[in-house]
């Protein structure tokens, strides 16, 4: 019999909300056969996560994009909405106490489950899958992503990593693909790919590279790093088809790529700078080196999670290798103007390449997100 899904996303800030709800509600209804509503409260901001769906922000809601039925989550909630058999309140969003209510008088009841944000840190494992008794009797259960088999795993479609690894055995794709965002690097050149937040000592970085003995061209797109490049190229805006170059560094701004595309990115680059949650993730699926730049949380919060990642990721590494790496992502997030040498500065070399690799490999023997979530329901009914 089908399951029905309700996946409720209020979109915080940046992407990483809708970029990982879309991504959920998709792989449950395409792989697993499910009835999956997704509610939405910022349109704006999901349209172009979504964009590859071709959603058009206008369009009237609700409707039926890749299998799921998306809908604006409304204010007032409607009386006549029926909950459905698996509630998944994304990211500690309050769902609407009317649909709450509704819940609790359902003749089956529906599973409650609230899907926390992606941690390392230890005592993940032992709270993935808890359940908390609510006022109204009801039970909810925390789902925590997670990197071990004692969590719920990473979103992950079917086939990703078999299309990845075939993507990179074909210099003709890659070629196909970044003429198609017009983009043409030296062939000496190391491309990276820099999607992160500011960061006050980028200039540093930037110089460092620029007067390295590598050269590099550095793919930024549309986002919040934006006015920092600019800043640093000493340009008031930017246009897309335009190659900046300075020393032995070359810039090119890139549109907003959908989902798919940015996979696709993240596969071509020799590097990539990731940040936030679902970019992260995809980083390490694409198998290259990384750089995360980490989302900032009150009183640090975020370095405590920063480091739980960096102890896990480096435990295959030499100890030089560790000790450059785990200095590097520090340095990054606590915006520090770089120690380094340019010429390493995003090089990731022969031993991180094959370590990203690995670490995928690793990653992929874990049963992904959507069947965790898929096999928690069928054990609790
Ligand atoms: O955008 P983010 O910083 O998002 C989040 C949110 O801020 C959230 O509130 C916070 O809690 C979380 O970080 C930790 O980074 P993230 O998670 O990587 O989301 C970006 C999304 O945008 C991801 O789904 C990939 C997508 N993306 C594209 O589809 N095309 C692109 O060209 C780019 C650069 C990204």
């Amino acid at each position: 019999m089908r399951t029905s899904w309700d996946i409720f996303c209020h979109i915080v800030d940046n992407y990483g909300d809708a970029g990982v709800c879309w991504r959920l509600a998709r792989q449950l209804a395409v792989e697993y056969d499910a009835d999956v509503r997704l509610w939405v409260d910022d349109l704006t901001t999901f349209n172009l996560v979504s964009g590859g769906a071709g959603l058009d922000v206008s369009a009237e809601l609700p409707r039926f994009v890749d299998g799921v039925w998306l809908h604006l989550w409304p204010a007032p909630w409607p009386a006549n909405v029926l909950p459905a058999d698996v509630v998944l309140e994304t990211f500690a969003c309050e769902l609407p106490a009317d649909y709450v209510a509704a819940m609790a008088v359902r003749e089956f009841p529906s599973l409650w489950l609230n899907l926390e944000y992606l941690s390392a840190e230890e005592w993940v494992s032992a709270c993935h899958g808890l359940p908390s008794l609510q006022a109204n009797g009801l039970q909810k259960f925390f789902f925590f992503p997670g990197f071990n088999i004692a969590t719920g795993g990473l979103l992950r479609e079917a086939g990703l990593l078999r299309r990845r690894r075939e993507f990179q055995r074909s210099a003709s794709a890659r070629a196909t693909f970044l003429e198609s965002i017009a983009v043409s690097a030296a062939p000496d050149a190391r491309l990276v790919s820099l999607f992160c937040y500011e960061n006050p000592a980028l200039p540093s970085w930037l110089n460092a590279m620029s007067a390295g003995d590598r050269t590099y061209h550095i793919l930024v797109p549309e986002g919040r790093v934006v006015a920092d490049v600019c800043g640093w190229l000493g340009e008031n805006a930017f246009k897309f088809a335009r190659v900046y170059r300075q020393g032995n560094v070359a810039i090119q701004f890139i549109p907003f790529l959908s989902q798919c595309d940015y996979d696709r990115l993240l596969w071509s680059c020799d590097f990539n700078v990731v940040r936030g949650e679902d970019s992260f993730v995809r980083a390490q699926w694409a198998g290259r080196p990384f750089l995360w730049h980490i989302y900032r949380q009150q009183d640090d919060a975020h370095l405590i999670k920063l480091d739980a990642f960096l102890s896990s990721y480096t435990a295959g590494l030499g100890v030089d290798e560790k000790a450059t790496l785990v200095a590097r992502w520090i340095a990054w997030n606590s915006g520090q103007i770089t120690p380094f040498d340019g010429s390493e500065l995003f090089a990731g070399g022969v031993e991180m390449a094959g370590h990203a690799e690995d670490w995928c490999t690793a990653l992929e023997s874990q049963k992904n997100l959507a069947q965790s979530l898929v096999d928690f329901y069928k054990n609790w009914v």
